[in-house]
């Protein structure tokens, strides 16, 4: 689950440059390069100013012609940006940068065919140990660089007003209190949305907390903003911020009036015992909320196995749909009907964006609970309308599973009152019970015997 990847992905917004395109944005990431990797040919036109170089790009089609501006790679998001150098120099490089992304991606391929081949005990000793690259945390075979196929797809995809709301879809799952009906739909589009899961009384104490909470850390200065002009405020570590979310991370009956039905289906996804990843409040504003697609395991390295590892779960305390701010998803770019995992080294993401059902918005009503497969690809989306989005984000993971982030921290430094406050099965959750309070040091029998 991506920390503050609004900020880290959302193009920068930097005023208006006579003379090129009359609106842009700019990628901070590499969207440019990717994208004609992926779906779109070769830059066709190219003009520059000093601090920009702005490419043209026609799709395959023909059809749509495209404009983006890349930001020099040397250059910060705040101060005098340094020229670009030239329009042709510069696409040499991206020329050449594009020419080493297919290498890896080719490296991939083959390292994915062998996995697909059974390779023999002599090719996989040759190739020694390759389970991760050595070095970084999340190893060269993360589901990173596969996601890079996708970068910027859902800002495009969006402002091209190619995202339909999930409820145009008869086959997608609608808000439901069938149990049998949510897991089929779980199974089928990897995700389902409990109708009811909060009452309306619910919704106001969570709320109430929740904006009172937002409020006084933005007034303590430390309150996370994850879109740029403070449109979406992200507060982290809410078992640390009242007992309504801890009663809810915990899925009691008072927090959430369908907490057990929740409770029962994330077990059945990960098995008793699950760990808390995080527990989020997530306030969007207009204008906010718009993530990259990504998938919620990618910190595990490929290939996954035929399960997720976790499950994000969105408590709506407002209406989700597509002007309000939607979780925009894949449905189905989880699994196949033979239980294999879709994401992996050789997966065209792209083709499933482009599919049908395709980029969806979730449609769920205030008071729902969507539940989330790991392996699905989906990312926040914008608010286009006024008003606010508000919810809450809990990832949880199977049992042997680090928490993430700031909360596999903060799970560590919980101060001494709210320890006192914690239930057993939210200590075990936040993975800091004491299963043994006195336990055995060195020991020697040494001194005795010369005694
Ligand atoms: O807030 C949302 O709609 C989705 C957020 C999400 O995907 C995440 O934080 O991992
Ligand atoms: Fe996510």
């Amino acid at each position: 689950m991506p920390r503050n990847s609004d900020s880290l992905n959302e193009p920068k917004r930097l005023g208006q440059q006579p003379g090129l395109v009359p609106e842009y944005d700019i990628w901070h990431n590499s969207s440019v390069r990717i994208r004609y990797i992926t779906d779109l040919q070769e830059p066709t036109e190219a003009a520059t100013s000093s601090n920009f170089l702005c490419l043209a790009f026609v799709s395959k089609t023909g059809q749509e012609l495209s404009y983006f501006m890349q930001e020099d790679a040397t250059s910060t998001a705040s101060g005098a940006l340094p020229p670009v150098a030239d329009a042709e120099e510069t696409i040499r490089r991206l020329r050449s940068e594009n020419a080493a992304l297919r290498e890896d991606l080719r490296k991939f391929k083959e390292k994915q065919d062998l996995v697909d081949r059974h390779s023999s005990w002599k090719t996989a000793m040759q190739e020694g140990i390759a389970y991760s690259d050595g070095h970084s945390q999340t190893s060269s075979i993360s589901a990173g660089k596969v996601l890079k196929q996708l970068a910027g797809i859902s800002k495009e995809r969006m402002k091209a007003g190619r995202i339909r709301n999930s409820s145009e879809f008869d086959y997608l799952p609608r808000s439901s209190d069938d149990e049998a009906q949510l897991e089929a739909d779980f199974v089928r589009w990897g995700y389902c949305v409990v109708k009811g899961a909060l009452t309306e009384e619910q919704i106001q104490i969570l709320l109430d907390r929740l904006l009172d909470q937002a409020e006084a850390e933005r007034h303590a200065n430390n309150a996370i903003m994850t879109s740029r002009n403070e449109q979406a405020q992200l507060v982290n570590n809410l078992v640390l911020k009242g007992a309504a979310f801890r009663d809810l991370v915990e899925f009691k009956a008072s927090a959430a009036q369908r907490g057990p039905l929740v409770d029962r289906l994330l077990t059945k996804i990960m098995g008793e015992g699950f760990g808390l990843g995080c527990a989020h409040g997530s306030i969007v504003h207009q204008g906010g909320g718009l993530q990259e697609l990504h998938i919620d395991q990618g910190l595990m390295p490929l290939p996954y196995p035929q399960f997720p590892f976790g499950s994000l779960i969105i408590w709506c305390f407002s209406d989700f749909d597509l002007e309000n701010g939607a979780t925009y998803v894949v449905p189905g770019s989880h699994r196949t009907s033979d239980g294999q995992t879709i994401f992996g080294l050789g997966a065209n993401l792209l083709e499933l964006v482009d599919g049908e059902p395709g980029l969806v918005a979730i449609c769920a009503p205030a008071g729902s609970c969507i539940i989330t497969d790991t392996r699905v690809l989906h990312c926040g989306g914008r608010r286009t309308v006024t008003g606010t989005r508000y919810g809450m984000r809990c990832h949880y993971n199977r049992h042997f599973i680090r928490a993430l982030h700031e909360q596999s921290s903060a799970n560590l430094h919980v101060p001494d009152d709210i320890y006192e406050l914690l239930s057993d099965r939210l200590k075990h959750m936040m993975g800091i019970v004491h299963n043994n309070p006195n336990p055995t040091g060195e020991l020697s029998c040494r001194n005795a015997t010369e005694d």
